[in-house]
């Protein structure tokens, strides 16, 4: 399955509860305020978000306005222009290495699966890929990382469980040195005894890899599960502030209606995002690409 229509059939059920509505409103009619009113609405029921359902509404008036548009339809390529420059504010540049990446997130979003993928498509790539089972608190965390390491090959650095998550990533990066790696990617836990434990070991991860690794590039990403739909803002705050957060990875975009949540999201702070997940498998981690996710929204 080609790389668009796997996005497209991913995205089913996000479609299905944005584009059915939308079509409601693109009727031909006059544009009038009701129009601005009925697209708030399909837009805030979709799980845009309150911030960027406003900023879509403003520019869209604005721009229907300069343009001298009349009828409804007429606005609607208007629409998906906007939608992609709203998640085109914040382009994610292209990798440079050696880089380490650093994955963090709430409990079940998907890390250990996205670095899986991840693991793969940079092994696909030519790149040699180093893997850091820093998620320690977990029972059987770094045995369901060991199996996607094995899966693709690549080497894996790991601890007992309930040991030092630190001493996991400064083993990990000896071992990416000493083995010219291109990229060290760390899975870190979701859930500790508490919130505040939870953010101080994620800085403590943190200071290691900018101490020991300073020559490598450092990402810090966050994975959200799209399921929440809105309440992922509330994820992106607490990471950021707890560690400061540069790439995002937005999970479970097919078992869900509420992809709008990416807008939300990418509207929330300057932190681009980098990929979205589509499935369980390994091929399932896709660039994310503005245009072709909302072209498979719309079309
Ligand atoms: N449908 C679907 N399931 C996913 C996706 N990413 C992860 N999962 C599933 O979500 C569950 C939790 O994933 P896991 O990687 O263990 O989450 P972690 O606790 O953040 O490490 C697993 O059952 C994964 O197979 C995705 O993009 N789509
Ligand atoms: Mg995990």
């Amino acid at each position: 399955m080609g790389f668009f229509s796997r996005l497209f059939s991913g995205m089913q059920k996000t479609k299905k509860n944005f584009a059915d509505k939308l079509k409601f409103i693109f009727t031909g009619n006059e544009i009038d305020e009701e129009f601005f009113e009925e697209l708030e609405y399909v837009l805030l029921s979709s799980d845009v978000g309150a911030a960027a359902t406003e900023e879509i509404i403003e520019r869209l008036k604005d721009e229907t306005k300069s343009r001298k548009l009349k009828k409804t339809d007429d606005c609607k390529a208007l629409l998906k222009e906007i939608l992609i420059g709203i998640l085109e504010e914040n382009k994610a540049e292209e990798f440079s290495f050696p880089c380490v990446m650093m994955v963090i997130g709430v409990n079940g979003v998907g890390k250990t699966t996205t670095i899986g993928k991840l693991a793969h498509k940079f092994d696909k790539m030519g790149k040699k890929v180093v893997l850091a089972a820093a998620d320690t608190f977990r029972a059987a965390a770094s045995e369901q990382l060991e199996i996607w390491a094995d899966r693709s090959r690549v080497k894996i650095v790991t601890n007992e469980q309930g040991s030092d998550p630190g001493a996991v990533v400064f083993d990990a990066i000896a071992s990416a040195k000493a083995r010219k790696a291109d990229v060290l990617i760390i899975d870190t836990a979701g859930r500790l005894h508490n919130k505040v434990n939870l953010m101080e070991e994620l800085k403590k991860i943190s200071r290691i890899v900018e101490r020991d690794y300073p020559e490598a590039e450092y990402h810090k990403l966050l994975v959200i599960d799209a399921s929440v739909g809105q309440n992922a803002i509330s994820q992106v705050e607490l990471f950021d502030e707890a560690v400061g957060i540069t790439d995002l990875a937005i999970t479970k975009l097919d078992g869900t209606a509420k992809g709008g949540a990416v807008f939300a999201v990418a509207t929330e702070n300057q932190v681009p995002v980098r990929f979205v997940g589509v499935g369980e498998q390994v091929g399932d981690l896709l660039d994310f690409d503005a245009k072709e996710f909302v072209d498979a929204i719309f079309e």
